[in-house]
């Protein structure tokens, strides 16, 4: 459990550290919730948060909102007011039930009655259908009562519905007389994980597979058949190849993850375990809910005429570098965010996980960083917040014992710094790359974009080497190009708590326009 407590949890935290179970005491309750976030995705288990009332629980409402868009299985634990006094009682007192009600699956009080099943519920419910968090409240009072329950449920399962079969020949017939067939993978492949099934159907079919920022890796990216990442942009590279298809198989997807309207009117073949509703789609021709595997098994089966490899040949003549193309060249005491990324990419072990924060790095990350293994690249992306990189990646240190790397925005590392005091305390191997631009940079590129001046999107940063050392964590600066080499291959081989300050021009980034250079 991650959290930050109130005096309203105290009883909690009791009871908690009576059954020797372990709590990571975050400096910002978003962090909290973040952490909980990346440990469901990574452990395919419900993370759990804990926060005060009153102001913990409004702290927490970004990440909260954050893991509802982002389909992330977790349990919010706030403190809330006691109901026997609340009428004469308004200290901290908002209705944490309507707050939350909008982002959650499920909020509602914790009492002593039915505790174990309401829990139950509540760790099922994160992970059925389309994963999202609940919202538990339990006010102090509650908090020190005996529970009163009858039935003693201590594990909990979660059973995915059964794909309705019977359509499955008439969807492959669909597939099999498709000449230009794609995937689209997105982020309701987890929990359930069908990598496996997902790539033989990608074979099978000869479909090239374009995947959502969540879905990254889950085709390895150096495979035939992995065109990339889309979402991110209006003119993503990928949407070429999506134009040409003429059958979409949906698997796990969800417009959630698209910055762009999704205009697309090709017949598609619906694989998720939930229903296509929020937003319906147009022209779906068969629709598939409940795990995934079987039917992406079923459609695998397909009798392909071995003359028709226009996956293959398809992605070969893709550009994936089309990107790069467009960025400038490197000159010496210039430091690209480009240059940055290929050291990294040469020296962070394939399976490491990486998380980027939000802004222009992002975007430019999502779209170049390649990626090998499911789950190695993790990003807010339904609601994009700022401040998830760096909870991440150490949540993402301790689940896997191994290298964790962050690159966050200067923007987005000032949201969340006092963290930095949390990894020092658990000391985890976790690298923060901060992309030095002084600005909100993909802000400030809106605005000129827009013809307009540049304002409310710069600021000083701090003396990293300084925020280093008073956090006890190892310091690097990426200045130029040739001596970064050395600075990442270090910080990655020590395996140690590590900041590097890259001091970087974002006119590197293919959505900053040039003019930002030097500004
Ligand atoms: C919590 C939150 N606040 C504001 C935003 C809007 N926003 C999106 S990107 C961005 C700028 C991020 O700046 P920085 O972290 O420095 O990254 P850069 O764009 O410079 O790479 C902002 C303010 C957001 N997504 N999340
Ligand atoms: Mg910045």
């Amino acid at each position: 459990m991650f959290g930050l407590p109130g005096g309203e949890n105290a009883e909690v935290l009791e009871a908690m550290r009576q059954q020797g179970l372990e709590f990571v005491l975050v400096r910002n309750e978003n962090s909290a919730v973040f952490m909980a976030d990346a440990t469901a995705r990574l452990t395919g288990k419900p993370g759990v948060a804990l926060t005060t009332l009153g102001p913990g629980a409004a702290n927490a409402y970004c990440g909260l909102a954050n893991a509802y868009l982002d389909r992330a299985p977790m349990l919010l634990l706030t403190a809330q007011p006691d109901s026997r006094i609340v009428a004469r009682h308004t200290h901290q007192v908002i209705d944490l039930q309507a707050i939350f009600r909008p982002i959650s699956k499920m909020t509602r009080e914790l009492t002593n009655v039915e505790t174990r099943q309401v829990i139950m519920e509540a760790l099922r419910l994160t992970m059925a259908g389309r994963p999202g968090p609940v919202h538990l409240g339990i006010s102090s009072f509650m908090a020190g009562q005996t529970v009163i329950d009858g039935r003693v449920e201590t594990e909990f399962t979660v059973r995915m519905k059964k794909p309705s079969i019977p359509d499955a020949g008439a969807a492959l017939e669909l597939l099999t007389n498709a000449r230009r067939p794609i995937i689209v993978a997105g982020v309701g492949l987890e929990p359930e994980k069908p990598y496996d099934a997902l790539r033989r159907l990608a074979e099978a079919a000869q479909a090239p597979l374009i995947v959502t920022p969540k879905a990254k890796g889950t085709l390895s990216d150096d495979h035939p058949l992995s065109v990339g990442t889309f979402g991110l942009t209006h003119s993503d590279p990928a949407y070429e190849i999506i134009g040409e298809s003429d059958c979409i198989v949906a698997v796990g997807f969800d417009v959630v993850e698209l910055v762009r309207l999704w205009d697309q009117d090709q017949p598609l073949i619906w694989v998720a375990p939930w229903a296509n509703e929020d937003p319906k789609l147009p022209n779906i021709k068969h629709e598939f809910v409940g795990s995934m595997t079987p039917i992406l098994e079923q459609l695998a089966q397909i009798n392909l005429n071995p003359q028709h490899n226009w996956g293959e040949t398809r992605v070969a003549s893709f550009h994936r570098e089309q990107i790069q193309n467009r960025l400038p060249a490197p000159a010496v005491g210039r430091l690209l965010p480009q240059t940055v990324l290929d050291i990294l990419r040469r020296h962070v072990p394939r399976q490491a996980v990486v998380t980027t924060d939000v802004g222009s790095h992002k975007i430019f990350y999502a779209l170049t960083w390649p990626t090998y293994t499911p789950n190695s690249y993790l990003v807010a992306n339904g609601l994009s917040a700022m401040g998830m990189g760096l909870p991440s990646a150490i949540a993402a240190a301790r689940v896997t014992k191994e290298t964790a790397v962050c690159i966050t925005g200067d923007g987005g590392l000032a949201m969340v710094m006092g963290e930095l005091g949390l990894l020092r305390e658990l000391d985890l191997p976790v690298i923060v790359v901060v992309m030095n631009d002084n600005a909100l940079d993909s802000i400030r590129s809106a605005q000129l974009r827009r013809g307009k001046p540049v304002f409310g999107t710069e600021f000083v940063n701090p003396d990293y080497a300084k925020i280093g050392q008073a956090f006890g964590i190892d310091y690097y600066r990426l200045g130029d190009e040739y001596a970064c080499d050395e600075a990442v291959r270090t910080a990655v081989t020590a395996k140690c708590p590590a900041l590097i300050e890259a001091m970087i021009d974002p006119a590197g980034y293919p959505t900053t326009p040039r003019r930002a250079a030097g500004s």
